[in-house]
């Protein structure tokens, strides 16, 4: 019997949530286009056998500009102290891992080169010559989306993982609650929807759910931005809502009745104390 935690870290947008997603099969971490569309350490529970692996998605590495994101970049931290084993995750396309990685944690490492589908086996190779292959426990080239050797890792990263009973109970996939993937699902299509600052500007809030219906608050930054999430005649938002409640139903197993208000709290990235009130200090 084997279990332990494994964190998935790299930069942003190189494919760590859908690294998490395919591992899990399950859509517990929201994926898009952008950069920084996570914020919070999410678990995602593997279990068979008796072995259980919990893995650990985290925010892209970057330097961050506000409160709200040294809170990212100290999950990172703290996902490593956790972890028994690392999975650094490279976009084939980076030119250099210490850039996204300065100091190799003293513990198992897999360095995890993602999107091969992107390129040919001849750029791979060339990629890989140039790669310090030493300096990890091992090396996969796989492509999270399409699912390339991505049933290689679960197998090897076990070898490298302490004995242990599992941690959490079969069953679960997940340890954050209902409420957390909701407001997710409600985020991911505001990053969908809009652009530049004003997905970033937006935290989400489930404030209360009760017999099917769930009342959300999206925060923006300015009064500015209220308008521009509503958008003509309230269609922007209808269209953002009509789209995660699919996602929310389809993750729940049950119809639900969303109603949605915007309200401005002002600079809240850069207030620590609001950034915590929101739950992306843990
Ligand atoms: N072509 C290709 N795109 C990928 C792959 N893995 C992820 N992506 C895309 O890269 C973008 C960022 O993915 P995401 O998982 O959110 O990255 P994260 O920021 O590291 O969590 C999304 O548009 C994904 O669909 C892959 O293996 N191949
Ligand atoms: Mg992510």
């Amino acid at each position: 019997m084997k279990a332990g935690y494994v964190s998935i870290v790299g930069k942003p947008n190189v494919g760590k949530s859908t690294l998490l997603n395919r591992l899990i099969g399950s859509n517990i971490s929201i994926i898009t286009p952008k950069p920084q569309t996570t914020r919070n350490r999410i678990l995602g529970i593997w279990t068979e056998e008796n072995n259980q692996i919990i893995f650990i998605d985290t925010p892209g590495k970057f330097k961050p500009g506000n409160e709200m994101e040294s809170a990212m970049q100290q999950q990172i931290k703290t996902s490593i102290n956790d972890s028994d084993a690392i999975m650094l995750m490279i976009d084939h396309r980076e030119s250099s891992i210490t850039d996204s990685f300065p100091s190799r944690p003293k513990k198992p490492t897999f360095l995890i080169i993602n999107k091969i589908d992107l390129i040919s086996e001849k750029d791979l190779d060339k990629i890989i010559e140039n790669i310090d292959l030493q300096s990890f426990d091992k090396v996969f080239t796989i492509s999270a989306l399409r699912g390339d050797n991505a049933d290689k890792i679960i197998p090897s990263l076990l070898d490298y993982l302490p004995e242990g009973e599992p941690l959490y109970p079969e069953d679960f996939i997940s340890d954050r609650p209902e409420r957390f993937f909701i407001e997710e699902f409600v985020r991911e299509r505001i990053l969908y929807e809009y652009s530049q600052e004003i997905p970033y500007s937006v935290a989400v809030k489930v404030e209360n759910m009760e017999n099917g219906r769930i009342d959300i608050k999206i925060f923006v930054e300015k009064e500015s931005q209220k308008g521009i999430i509503i958008g003509k005649g309230g269609e922007k938002l209808k269209k953002v809502v009509s789209e995660a409640r699919k996602n929310i139903e389809n993750f729940l197993g049950r119809p639900v009745y969303m109603s949605t208000w915007v309200a401005v709290k002002k600079n809240w990235r850069k207030e620590k104390e609001e950034v915590k009130r929101l739950g992306y200090y843990e």
